[in-house]
């Protein structure tokens, strides 16, 4: 039976992550994986997650099967993080997921019980995994324009002339904030065109929302999709709480569901049940009771916002000192953008033979398409990486 299997693709992004490891040179700078760095290149435990685990392993007194939902309370304090007060409680559905990948998987699980046939548009381009999923899935992926590599910026009128294209039977991925991996945000003019054109074809937004306080604010980064949400009967939500809450290996994320009314609240809440009960019975309990306990203590949330605070002016920092420094020695203002866009990424624009060079001759690790995490960089390895990008041909 197994000999008939073949041979798969694997993940590029973890695949450099690996090669990272193996790499032996001393000196070697990952700008690959897209996880949180400080100032020692570490991915820190984050203070408040530390307090929340401390309480919870001398009070928890059972590892008991919770629901196939996840707990009741992890979930509405997602839908309150994520959503505020845009839409009534009474409209949401919710389950709680194996990380924001895992949440995808479950949103476009459920557009595929409700239409087999369904059309998810992606951005172009997007993180790799919604178009794996949309194929292992067998739903029909569609490309919409994002970014315009040319001019290192959003593509607005291109976005808006193909989601014009859309329909009824249409799913439109939208990434929450920090664009995955342009670094290119929606600003919130684009995000009520966007509401406009929805609201009249009929398409359903799914918001992938995984680095929600990493772009401009906790509140800023949630207010486009809370403007789709005021607007639009439907719309799916995939948390991931593995950036924001640093909890990445303990696969923390949720899926929300906004419906019309209540009624077609659980229809939906029912649905997305049994998709959990089918793939795997009970999400994962311990980083969801962690995230539980800092957004429901005033100052475990307020300590753990301001940590988050602190994690996303560093990377403003190093988008600014990074274009400052290859303004100096380029001579030339053609890395201005990296300063401008949000969050862990950016493209800077490199062939994958500038990339293999990056690599090889300075041990300066990108994805292939040109990606940088700008928390891989530090005020010391700042030079390095702009020599190597110039030194590349950039
Ligand atoms: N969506 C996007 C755009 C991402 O970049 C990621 C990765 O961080 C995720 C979803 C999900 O991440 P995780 O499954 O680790 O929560
Ligand atoms: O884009 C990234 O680097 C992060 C981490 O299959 C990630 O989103 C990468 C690959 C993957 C899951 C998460």
């Amino acid at each position: 039976m197994l000999n008939r299997l073949s041979p798969q693709s694997p993940d590029k992004i973890i695949g450099l992550m690996q090669q990272f490891r193996a790499d032996p040179r001393t000196d070697k700078i990952d700008l690959g994986v897209g996880v949180y760095r400080d100032a020692e290149g570490r991915t820190p435990v984050m203070r408040a997650v530390k307090a929340a685990e401390e309480t919870l392993w001398r009070t928890q007194d059972s590892k008991g099967y919770v629901g196939i939902e996840g707990d009741p309370a992890f979930l509405d304090a997602i839908r309150t993080l994520v959503l505020g007060e845009a839409v009534p409680a009474g409209r949401v559905a919710a389950v709680a997921t194996p990380g924001g990948t895992g949440a995808v998987r479950q949103a476009l699980e459920l557009v595929r019980l409700a239409d087999r046939k369904a059309r998810v548009f992606i951005p172009a381009p997007s993180w790799p995994n919604h178009a794996a999923i949309v194929n292992f899935l067998g739903l029909g992926e569609v490309a919409y324009r994002y970014y315009d590599a040319g001019a290192h910026a959003l593509d607005i009128s291109g976005l808006l002339a193909d989601l014009e294209t859309t329909g009824p039977g249409d799913v439109v991925i939208l990434h929450g904030c920090c664009h995955n991996p342009t670094g290119a945000e929606l600003t919130p003019a684009d995000w009520a065109a966007i509401a406009e054109i929805l609201g009249r074809t009929g398409a359903l937004p799914l918001v992938d929302l995984a680095y929600l306080g990493f772009g401009a604010g906790l509140e800023a980064d949630a207010a486009g999709l809370r403007l789709l949400a005021g607007a639009l009967p439907e719309m799916l939500v995939s948390v991931s709480c593995s950036k924001n809450f640093g909890l990445y290996r303990e696969r923390v994320g949720a899926v929300l569901a906004l419906t019309p009314d209540e009624t077609a609240r659980e229809l939906v809440r029912g649905n997305l049940s049994n998709l959990n009960r089918q793939n795997f019975a009970f999400p994962p309990d311990h980083g969801a009771r962690v995230v539980t306990a800092i957004l429901g203590n005033a100052e475990l949330r307020a300590d753990w916002a301001a940590e988050l605070e602190t994690m996303r002016s560093r990377i403003e920092t190093l988008r600014r000192t990074l274009a400052d420094r290859l303004r100096e020695t380029s001579g030339s203002d053609r890395f201005a953008f990296l300063a401008g866009q949000k969050g862990l990424f950016s493209l800077i624009g490199a062939t994958p033979d500038q990339v293999a060079a990056m690599r090889e001759t300075h041990g300066v690790y990108v994805v292939g398409d040109g990606r940088i995490n700008l928390a891989g960089l530090s005020e010391t390895n700042i030079p390095k990486v702009a020599e190597a990008m110039l030194a590349a041909g950039l």
